[in-house]
């Protein structure tokens, strides 16, 4: 695993708001990814969320992509994989913080001739509000114009407020929410099987639609700072857990959201 980033590519980051990154996983790692979230995925069957009755129901959101949340809840392997300290310390890094906890992983599979996924914000869909959230997103297989790469907004992470839109059928509803972005040029990203880019929860992003007859798989992860506190949104969490939270409550519990990376801590590489 390629888990060094650059000076250049945080200064990229910080002024960008996503950076790629090249030959992130050898050829054997990129198996290992792709069985794992291929196996997950399919024990999962139409549940998104690992532990929960969210079933994906068939509409034009289901073929944006599947979704299937947290498999690292749910599946060894890919709790190896996603908790592994040197995903955490490569986001922190890249948004210099002092640590990262998961927020939630989650494997999107845009299915053959998929609809493309609106523009749209991360951030302010989660429970947490913060400028330094950042989401990592692993190609598993070539992504092109062809098959719905991502496109990204550069720069807006830096004016973006928490206003925000669904992922829905009319792509370009997140310019009416931020009309001062209409003329920014958006930046595709074509990266290989095992390449990937992080992005920050702020910056405007979308995919292409998949004029394909094949699969394109990617496996993510939302990351928040640790520190970061509840916000009353629900997002992933259960009725349980929010029934315990007051909005200003630190989000720092490690059966949720693990702390995977901190400057202050020795952390433990658990991925082969
Ligand atoms: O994979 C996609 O089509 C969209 C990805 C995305 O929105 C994200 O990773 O935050
Ligand atoms: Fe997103």
């Amino acid at each position: 695993m390629n888990a060094r980033v650059t000076d250049e590519q945080i200064q990229f980051y910080q002024d960008n708001g996503f950076v790629v990154i090249e030959d992130f996983l050898n050829a054997e790692e990129l198996e290992t990814w792709r069985q794992h979230v291929g196996e997950a995925v399919a024990n999962r069957g139409k549940r998104k969320l690992a532990g929960a009755d969210w079933i994906e129901e068939d509409n034009y959101y289901a073929r944006v992509f599947a979704q299937r949340i947290n498999l690292w809840q749910d599946h060894e392997g890919m709790r190896r994989l996603m908790l592994d300290g040197r995903l955490g310390k490569m986001a922190a890094d890249l948004a210099q913080v002092e640590g990262m906890r998961i927020w939630h992983d989650q494997a999107l599979i845009k299915p053959p001739w998929g609809n493309p996924t609106g523009w749209h914000l991360d951030n302010p869909y989660w429970s947490f509000y913060s400028r330094d959230a950042i989401s990592l997103w692993v190609a598993l297989d070539d992504v092109t114009r062809d098959n719905g790469c991502l496109y990204f907004l550069p720069g807006s992470q830096k004016t973006a407020a928490y206003d925000n839109v669904s992922i829905g059928s009319n792509i370009g509803d997140l310019f009416t929410a931020y009309p001062e972005w209409s003329k920014t040029e958006a930046v595709s990203v074509e990266i290989e099987a095992g390449s990937c880019t992080f992005h920050n929860g702020l910056c405007g992003h979308g995919a292409g639609a998949n004029m394909t007859p094949y699969h394109r798989r990617a496996m993510t992860c939302a990351y928040m700072p640790d520190g970061s506190t509840f916000n009353g949104q629900q997002n992933i969490l259960s009725d349980e857990q929010i029934a315990t939270y007051q909005i200003g409550d630190l989000l720092d519990d490690d059966a949720q959201s693990p702390l995977i990376y901190h400057r202050s801590k020795p952390y433990v590489k658990l991925e082969d």
